[in-house]
């Protein structure tokens, strides 16, 4: 069974100075780059997500505070708590998730694989596990 938890270390390229991490489309991003958005201002106990993606792979990386994500491939739910910028979570299509937990300060960064298209999501969970066949 594949794990459903895939995280990707990213190189800290840092100096006296402080630190940087750079991302490169097809180097430490296994995919072709097509949208950025980030995420911030969660209000407080607001829980986010709740849906799956029929295409769409994204990397998620929490640069500023914490975030927990659930995900869920209609047959196994893994977790895992966001709380460093040098490491990406890699989410792939047909995943269900949810994201829990936001510090007030959490940013996140999202790397997609495709542009916004809503017709991509399902946001309905027994919908979401009709869908699903094998993994
Ligand atoms: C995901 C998690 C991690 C756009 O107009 N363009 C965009 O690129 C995105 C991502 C969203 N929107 C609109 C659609 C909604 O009206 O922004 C609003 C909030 O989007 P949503 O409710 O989908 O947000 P989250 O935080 O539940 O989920 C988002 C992504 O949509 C999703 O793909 O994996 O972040």
């Amino acid at each position: 069974m594949n794990k459903l938890i895939k995280i990707i270390n990213f190189k800290i390229l840092g100096d006296n100075r402080g630190s940087l991490i750079s991302l490169e489309k097809n180097i430490d991003i296994p995919f072709e780059i097509k949208r950025i958005y980030y995420i911030f201002d969660t209000k407080n106990n607001v829980s986010r997500g709740y849906h799956a993606h029929k295409k769409l792979e994204q990397i998620i990386i929490c640069v500023k505070g914490s975030c927990k994500f659930i995900l869920d491939n209609g047959f196994q739910k893994e977790e895992v708590t966001l709380n460093t910028p040098d490491i990406g979570l890699h989410i792939k299509n047909n995943i269900w998730r949810e994201m829990h937990d936001f510090s007030q300060d959490c940013v996140l960064i999202v790397i997609a694989s495709e542009h916004y298209d809503e017709s991509d999501y399902i946001r309905d969970y027994d919908t979401f596990k009709k869908s699903i066949t094998t993994i």
